[in-house]
């Protein structure tokens, strides 16, 4: 269940916010925490989580920090898309958010199978209470253009740190009982921003799961015909073999804490594909998604360097190449601060806070 902020709240939340922004050297996609001049609340950014949740754990990460920053008032959830049709992925995700007393957070699904695997969302699934099954969840392309038709206009922030089907169905779906509007023209319409993780951008040369995952054409149609301004942060940029390994200190939160939970059935049953060794022990982890959550909330600060002023395009094999071009409508990031530094100073604090609620 969604909690209003009392007035006085939102009073002091905006005197913070015009505070940091004066104190910051914001740069780039910082306009994420404006003061509305027209109401007393804040306009936070308004979010849909689009996560591919159960691959691999930053994804829970990521969750966890959305919802712990909209514990700080400094977000809002307004739904949370999963991008493959495993069932427990669904119903880990209403977990989650149970988990942080929005247990009745909009959840899509992606409609196919369902498909079942005994991974670390089946394990929260079990463990916490939750009361969403798979069957009764929506489908993830309704739902969007629920959500899209019935918000104010460039009201929405879509962040996804998964494969990006859900977006390329969305774009793809015709006007229908739900909104006389093509997907398309709902994004432009309805959506401020996107803030994907995908693709490689200073490391190039190498394909990224994510957009890999998309199958053919998906990532390149979605990101070339997007009507909104992208950010992206690609491959490196969370990446542990480039310094951004952090999280050991969930192995200090109770056994019951549901971060020591999920990450620690994610260690002792270590995907094939991670290469690891199952361990009782939770080492430093990749936090890319963790990443792409940070940034669509309180913006790169001091944090990234902004590359502006480019578009993405996709060579034969579909790996991403930058072009530069004034104007052009998409951004990545690049490191600024230490990654190690940020990784443990800023990304690690997120991962350890309990719920408010
Ligand atoms: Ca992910």
């Amino acid at each position: 269940m969604k909690k209003s902020l009392p007035y006085f709240t939102y009073l002091l939340l905006a005197l913070f916010l015009c505070t940091c922004d004066s104190a910051q050297n914001i740069e780039g996609a910082d306009d994420a925490t404006d003061v509305d001049s027209t109401s007393e609340k804040p306009a936070v950014p308004r979010i849909i989580f689009d996560t591919d949740i159960g691959g691999d754990i930053d994804d829970l990460g990521a969750l966890y920090a959305l919802h712990v920053y909209a514990d700080s008032g400094l977000c809002e959830i307004a739904a949370v898309m999963s991008s493959w049709s495993m069932e427990h992925h669904v119903e880990g995700i209403d977990a989650i958010n149970t988990y942080f007393g929005r247990g009745d957070t909009p959840v899509g699904k992606y409609v196919d199978g369902p498909y079942s695997k005994e991974e670390y969302t089946w394990w929260l699934g079990e463990k916490f209470p939750r009361d969403l099954k798979y069957a009764s969840a929506p489908g993830a392309t309704p739902l969007y253009r629920e959500l899209l038709a019935a918000a104010a206009d460039t009201s929405l922030t879509i962040v996804v740190t998964g494969r990006v089907n859900n977006v390329y169905e969305l774009m793809e779906s015709p006007p229908d009982s739900i909104s006389p509007m093509s997907g398309m023209d709902l994004i432009a319409a309805k959506v401020k921003a996107f803030y994907i993780m995908g693709g490689n951008y200073v490391r190039t040369g190498k394909a990224e799961a994510n957009f890999k995952w998309s199958g053919p054409g998906v990532a390149k149609y979605v990101i070339e015909n997007c009507p909104r301004p992208i950010t992206l942060n690609g491959g490196i940029i969370g990446n542990r073999e480039d310094g951004y390994g952090t999280g050991t200190a969930i192995n200090d939160l109770p056994e019951d804490h549901l971060m020591r939970s999920g990450y620690g059935y994610f260690f002792q049953h270590p995907p094939e594909w991670s290469g690891l060794a199952p361990s009782d022990t939770i080492p430093e982890w990749s936090i890319w998604d963790i990443i792409t959550v940070q940034v669509a909330v309180t913006g790169t600060e001091d944090y990234f360097t902004v590359v502006d002023e480019g578009s993405v395009a996709f060579d034969d094999a579909e790996l991403t190449t930058w072009v530069a071009e004034p104007d052009g409508p998409h951004r990545f990031l690049k490191p600024k601060m230490n990654p190690k530094r940020y990784a443990d100073e800023v990304i690690q604090p997120l991962l350890v806070r309990n719920p408010k609620y």
